[in-house]
């Protein structure tokens, strides 16, 4: 997906216990600040059942400052292996460095626990009215343009302002 500076990006943690945190593109699956001097984002471990029972769902949001790709994975298990990645902003003229190729990196990848405190260079909170859900249509609610879903492997889903669901 592309967002524009300024634009914010939420999270929305629906199931399982997921993190949202930033990788370089050459090391998915380890914070970016282990491998470069970007601190970087990090969601920290986000439990959905926890809120569940309240009838919220935790969210990260992050707003985007520049139009540099943002590498992303979750650092739960082996969640970014099985590839839960995304990239904002993936390189329009670069071949080699796509979102596929950063997937395929990943599931080679060594995972390294997260650094950084839970909720870095984002902000953590929660709603009760998840975007996006159960149907077809457009997102009930979006933060100036975008709602990522957050579940299982492989339904990673980012659901975009026009309401289509890009399943990663
Ligand atoms: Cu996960």
């Amino acid at each position: 997906m592309e967002a524009q500076p300024g634009e914010f990006i939420q999270f929305q943690f629906l199931a399982g216990n997921h993190t949202v945190t930033q990788s370089t593109f050459d090391q998915p699956c380890q914070p970016i600040s282990r491998n470069s001097n970007v601190t970087g984002f990090h969601s920290g471990f986000l439990p959905a059942a926890a809120s569940a029972s309240m009838g919220m769902v935790p969210t990260y949001t992050i707003q985007i400052n520049n139009t540099n790709p943002l590498w992303l994975y979750c650092a739960q298990g082996r969640h970014c292996q099985n590839g839960m990645v995304m990239v904002i902003n993936e390189p329009a003229a670069n071949a080699s460095r796509t979102l596929e190729s950063y997937k395929s990196l990943a599931a080679g990848a060594q995972g390294v626990a997260p650094s950084g405190s839970p909720g870095a260079g984002g902000t953590t909170g929660s709603t009760d009215t998840p975007s996006g859900t159960g149907d077809a249509e457009p997102p009930a609610q979006t933060v100036n343009g975008a709602v990522a879903l957050m579940a299982a492997p492989g339904t990673f889903a980012l659901v975009a302002a026009a309401g289509a669901a890009l399943l990663l």
